[in-house]
């Protein structure tokens, strides 16, 4: 137990990675983009924390996000965990380096792989995340990084990646 602790307490400092385990609040924060265009978005369709792998969970739980696209109320936080590809959430603008997107799982559990799914279009899809790291949380106001999602680029329309928690 003595050893267990010790390696928490080093896992702890930034973007060290932390043991898995079940927990109520997850995230993914974001550190760069890939919008080239507009450079102040990111938009991406579907997030889902999957506790098997290769299978989407049913996200039950409350989706909130850093910020979200402001000039209409269509690109809220719930978009990205909807099962539906044509609902995005997208960051406001000029708010997309250290943006996060999370969810509060009404029961705790643990998330070993995460799916990402870009938008249907090749604009939108141009606005899918870069690199960020799942994060996971017993309180949500402390975060402790899990698995970095690292330089995704030339995301296609629609396109799905998947990345294990190992
Ligand atoms: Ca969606």
């Amino acid at each position: 137990m003595r050893l267990f602790g010790q390696r928490r307490g080093i896992y702890a400092t930034h973007h060290a990675m932390s043991p898995p385990g079940a927990y109520r609040y997850w995230r993914l924060f974001f550190t760069d983009y890939n919008d080239t265009v507009q450079h102040k978005y990111i938009s991406i369709s579907e997030i889902n924390f999957r506790t098997t792998l290769g299978v989407n969970n049913p996200m039950v739980g409350a989706k909130t996000a850093s910020s979200f696209f402001t000039d209409t109320q269509a690109y809220v936080a719930n978009n990205a965990a909807d099962n539906d590809p044509n609902t995005v959430w997208i960051t406001n603008a000029g708010q997309q380096v250290n943006s996060w997107w999370q969810i509060t799982f009404d029961v705790a559990q643990e998330v070993k792989q995460v799916m990402l799914q870009a938008f249907p279009n090749a604009f939108g899809a141009g606005q899918m995340m870069k690199s960020g790291y799942l994060q996971r949380s017993t309180n949500g106001n402390t975060w402790v990084d899990v698995l970095p999602i690292l330089n995704q680029t030339n995301w296609a329309p629609s396109e799905i990646r998947t990345f294990d928690v190992l």
